[in-house]
């Protein structure tokens, strides 16, 4: 059938230039494409990754102000009052290294896919608010998350990204049409009116101190109005679920997800010592059964290691970033050093630049790979955050046994 429909396709291609760009390219590719079967499956962050999504630069906006976003942009950042497109220069550099990661990543024979950009730098509404612009598609990790045979949309908890799903929908409708078990699921969309967000975080003088103290508390900007969660707080370790509470995900959230994902447990966690807490993917940082990196100026309380303990899971402190600062108009914090792809358990891609991440990876045992990023990192993240998992190799696993 396959070789039939090519050589139709070939043969029409002369004279059928409507028929649209997918069969306008070399026709290796072409037959590739053919033959790769798309399937939806992952369940942990360290089974043999074999097709992966990688965002993209393309419009990116830094957000105006809204109440979540503001308590998240550190105090003395020099995004701090301005809003709108991001350089071109920046998005283009930005855009080369993804697209270079992207390109390493196929050489490695993993398929990747490329989300659809939008025009961000627009109003969005809904009957509840208004934002001034969109956020963009860099990080897909934020937005999607695996688990199984299911991609999931979060509802996110930023309003500039309430509609980020869409740059993600031609790519999750094509899994959905070529892989018949896949489950494409949404959460409910939040309304996000100002009862979400916690009015103590509407300034900028708040402090260190008092957010470290606040934090600490489980004091965050997010209130327990409504479910809120963003993908990137959610840990997958086959039949557990671990969910960082923080800025982006409330309780009512992960409440949600463990409604929703009966057949798995769910476990809350959060860290104290991170003064801005969203996601979990520059804090704690699984490399393979039984070894997890830790942020060491953000450790799990003793409290919330049992399950580790028990099951004989170590926790290590990671290595130090190279990096004082984050490099300009980021609103990641240095410790992206930690926020590695590991593409299966013998295996990790670090940032090219956080050469301490890198040699503790190494010693561990692991084949590093370098990768050129940090100039993409202020589109929203490193490593981790610019990917989303379609399919890994391998099973739902009980690592946890004993709980
Ligand atoms: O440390 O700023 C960044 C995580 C982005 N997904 C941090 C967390």
């Amino acid at each position: 059938y396959t070789l039939k429909f090519n050589s139709l396709c070939i043969e029409k291609k002369e004279n059928c230039s409507h028929i649209g760009s997918f069969f306008v390219g070399p026709r290796k590719k072409f037959m590739d494409q053919l033959r790769q079967k798309t399937i939806v499956s992952s369940w942990n962050e360290w089974d043999p990754l074999k097709h992966v999504i990688v965002g993209k630069a393309d419009g990116a906006c830094i957000p105006a102000p809204e109440p979540a976003l503001d308590a998240k942009v550190p105090e003395d950042s020099d995004m701090r009052g301005q809003f709108g497109p991001r350089p071109k220069e920046m998005v283009d550099k930005a855009n080369e290294l993804l697209d270079q990661f992207a390109s390493q990543l196929e050489g490695r024979g993993i398929r990747v896919d490329r989300p659809t950009p939008m025009e961000f730098n627009q109003k969005t509404s809904t009957p509840d608010w208004q934002a001034e612009t969109m956020f963009g598609c860099m990080p897909p990790r934020d937005v999607l998350l695996t688990v199984g045979k299911e991609i999931l949309e979060a509802t996110m908890s930023y309003r500039c990204r309430w509609f980020e799903y869409l740059c993600y929908r031609p790519l999750l409708q094509k899994y959905y049409d070529e892989d018949s078990e896949m489950r494409h699921e949404a959460a409910p969309k939040p309304r996000l009116t100002d009862h979400d967000y916690r009015q103590d975080y509407l300034s900028d003088k708040i402090g260190v101190q008092k957010r470290l103290e606040w934090t600490a508390n489980k004091f965050f900007v997010t209130t327990e109005e409504e479910v809120l969660f963003d993908a990137a707080d959610v840990l997958r370790f086959g039949k557990d679920l671990v969910v960082q509470h923080g800025f982006t995900t409330n309780l009512k959230g992960i409440d949600w997800l463990a409604r929703h994902f009966p057949g798995h447990r769910v476990h809350t966690v959060n860290f104290p010592g991170d003064p801005y807490p969203i996601h979990i993917d520059a804090t704690f940082t699984p490399i393979k059964p039984g070894l997890i990196m830790n942020n060491p100026q953000r450790r799990l309380p003793e409290e919330q290691r049992e399950m580790f303990d028990k099951n004989g899971w170590e926790i290590i402190d990671s290595a130090q970033p190279a990096h004082n600062s984050p490099p300009p108009l980021c609103y990641s914090s240095v410790w992206l050093s930690m926020n590695v792809l590991v593409l299966d358990t013998k295996t990790v891609c670090v940032e090219k630049s956080e050469v301490y991440q890198a040699e503790q990876l190494d010693k561990l045992g692991m084949e590093v790979v370098e990768v050129d990023l940090r100039d993409a990192y202020a589109f929203g993240g490193g490593l981790h955050c610019c990917t989303a998992d379609v399919y890994r190799e391998g099973t739902c696993e009980d690592y946890f046994p004993i709980q």
